[in-house]
């Protein structure tokens, strides 16, 4: 399955007219819209490769048909989601879920089809049937250097898989932890974690970076070993200037304030990464922007006053999408996601930086709030379009898809009971 370029070009023709009218009006309102269209057109988002197939929960699985059993396929199903966004020209590939057969046929699909190789993540939260020793206890913390042993080396070989694709950068996601108060020593934990995680960033390539993300808590419901962000920051200090804290949205206790997290991380330049997703609860893992759309405007004029001011004091960060889609057909949610994030991302945009800071420098807290909430209402679906359309993209994208009734030819191609690997 590939969308090609006169199919899209097509369907934009019967939104053109009204699109642009939309378009004008909002540049008379807006004197930085060139600007921000640009910052839109130019921005992309990583598809996890475990993303494209049926998510689930431990009760259940529903599958929808079409779903794509190889890398091979899940490169196009990414290529299809790029095609009509223009914002997903990467992946983000999880070993051993997708290991790519041959590198170098794997990395020629992906270029052909316009994609490259973002982070890299390995996992040492399963067993797979191969391997020696369990991650029941845990990985890189476990008691038993065997298995410490083992996990650094599954590691390493990621990391290896990254260098023949291309990928600069790989993301540590560790379940380690405890169920139990007394089943671990949390100290010596740490101490193991640490001490593997020293051998796997000496693995790295010098232009490599290393994200180490952190999670409260699941699969371990006691102790993480690497709970927050400031075990996440202890951990990268120690390691080296090429290592970095990673913040998946969904791993925060109810109403932590993240916003400020993503401030502080920045100002010390140690944001790497970033996994985006929406909660309620937990880690949810559910579509981006359906719960706390104001939350993640709020994040992006975090991330937009980080990026803008001082931006070689931290790299852009690696951006990822990391939901799972129980009920939708996961093109569609990830094309859901990209509009939510690119909407956030606009709206930060438009926040007028210079009115803010005046408003906090005279402490004018309803100015202040009145200059968020401004940028927050403003409808920036026009801006989206526009940025898409540049790239020749869809002008609405979800409707391409309906249109072109993508997943009827992916049914059609690859059948109902087609599987993809991932959770
Ligand atoms: C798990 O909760 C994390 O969000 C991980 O980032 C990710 O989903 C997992 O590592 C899959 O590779
Ligand atoms: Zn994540
Ligand atoms: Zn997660």
């Amino acid at each position: 399955m590939q969308i090609h370029q006169e199919e899209i070009v097509a369907l934009n023709k019967d939104l053109l007219v009204e699109h642009k009218e939309k378009l004008t009006q909002l540049s008379r309102k807006h004197s930085n819209l060139e600007d921000i269209i640009d910052t839109i057109s130019n921005y992309n988002i990583a598809i996890p490769s475990w993303a494209l197939g049926a998510g689930g929960t431990r009760f259940g699985k529903f599958g929808f048909g079409g779903e794509p059993s190889t890398l091979e396929q899940k490169l196009e199903d990414i290529s299809v989601i790029n095609a009509l966004t223009k914002s997903a020209n990467a992946v983000s590939l999880h070993i051993p879920w997708d290991i790519p057969k041959n590198t170098n046929a794997i990395k020629e699909k992906a270029t052909h089809l316009g994609l490259h190789f973002d982070a890299m993540n390995s996992n040492t939260f399963q067993d797979q049937d191969n391997q020696e020793y369990s991650y029941k206890f845990g990985s890189l913390c476990h008691t038993d250097k065997n298995v410490r042993d083992q996990a650094v080396a599954h590691n390493k070989a990621v990391i290896d898989y990254g260098i023949a694709l291309g990928s600069k950068s790989l993301t540590v996601w560790l379940a380690d932890g405890s169920n139990f108060p007394g089943q671990l020593n949390f100290r010596r934990a740490f101490e193991n974690t640490l001490a593997s995680l020293k051998e796997i960033y000496a693995h790295l390539p010098a232009d490599w970076k290393l994200f180490i993300e952190y999670k409260p808590y699941e699969p371990n419901f006691y102790s993480m070993v690497i709970q927050d962000w400031g075990t996440s920051h202890m951990l990268a200090k120690d390691l080296g200037e090429q290592a970095y804290t990673l913040v998946d949205l969904g791993h925060h206790l109810p109403n932590t304030n993240i916003e400020h997290i993503v401030a502080t991380l920045m100002t010390r330049g140690m944001l790497g990464g970033f996994h985006f997703n929406d909660s309620k609860y937990g880690d949810d893992d559910l579509s981006v922007g359906v719960m706390k759309p104001y939350q993640l405007f709020l994040i992006f004029n975090e991330l937009v006053f980080g990026m803008e001011n001082n931006p070689a004091n931290n790299p852009i960060p690696a951006w990822m999408i990391d939901a799972s889609h129980n009920l939708k057909d996961p093109l569609e949610d990830l094309i859901q996601s990209i509009e939510a994030i690119e909407t956030a991302y606009a709206k930060a945009l438009l926040i007028d930086q210079k009115a803010l800071e005046e408003a906090q420098l005279k402490n004018d807290v309803v100015t202040a709030q009145r200059i968020l909430q401004d940028a927050f209402n403003t409808d920036v679906k026009t801006i989206l379009a526009e940025a898409r359309l540049r790239n020749d993209g869809a002008i609405d994208p979800i409707s391409a898809y309906r249109s072109l009734d993508v997943r009827n030819v992916l049914i059609k191609e690859r059948g109902m009971n087609s599987k993809a690997t991932g959770l």
